[in-house]
């Protein structure tokens, strides 16, 4: 049976927290990055999340293993028949920013790479930018709809129905991706 919903997301950004948020079960969230190494499994209804490893940048971390890290997730998406859905987490504030300057080296941004890739692979990625409790109210539509665009949804996040604004801090968004998730996964 399909059965698991993957969440992935850059090192730090709260994917754990998010699960716990979800869940009501204890899963290991920290303040370093890379907190989360194997991947971990936890009960969500019928379901079953699958807590990722961060990819990307980790500071005290090889870029060796970095790499090493990125290929296994990769590797497991394409590989495992059981996931029936992604959830990609980013971290609201600082995404447009990390994009810009990695656009700027002339690479493409991991984020929006691995979004691409989850929507390639056909699993139907939501994103949920998460820590929009550290951005301001009156700014939040602007980067949300700069998130939109760098991941080429288009020009107003409220239109793609892909993106949900979220904390894990607060639990504001929690309940609109509880119900984005179910309408996902219903059915398939
Ligand atoms: N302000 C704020 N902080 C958050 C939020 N969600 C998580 N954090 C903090 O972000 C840090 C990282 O959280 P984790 O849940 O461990 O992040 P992760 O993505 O699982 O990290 P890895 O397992 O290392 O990939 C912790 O210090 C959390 O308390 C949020 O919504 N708002
Ligand atoms: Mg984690």
């Amino acid at each position: 049976m399909k059965d698991r919903i993957v969440f992935i997301g850059r090192s730090n950004v709260g994917k754990s927290s998010i699960i716990r948020v979800l869940t009501g079960r204890k899963v290991r969230v920290g303040k370093r990055p890379g907190v989360t190494l194997g991947p971990s499994f936890i009960q969500f209804g019928r379901h079953t999340i699958v807590d990722m490893p961060g990819f990307g940048f980790m500071q005290g971390v090889s870029r060796r293993r970095q790499e090493e890290i990125k290929d296994f997730i990769v590797r497991y998406l394409e590989n495992s028949r059981e996931i029936i859905l992604a959830v990609q987490i980013t971290d609201a504030r600082t995404f447009s920013d990390i994009a810009r300057r990695w656009d700027k080296r002339g690479h493409i941004p991991v984020e929006i790479e691995m979004f691409h890739f989850l929507k390639e692979v056909g699993l139907r990625p939501i994103l949920a930018a998460n820590k929009i409790d550290n951005v301001p109210v009156s700014l939040r539509d602007e980067m949300l709809d700069e998130i939109s665009e760098l991941l080429g949804l288009g020009k107003s996040w409220q239109m793609t129905g892909d993106i949900i604004p979220v904390s894990a801090k607060t639990g504001e968004g929690i309940g609109e991706l509880k119900r984005k998730i179910r309408e996902r996964i219903e059915g398939v």
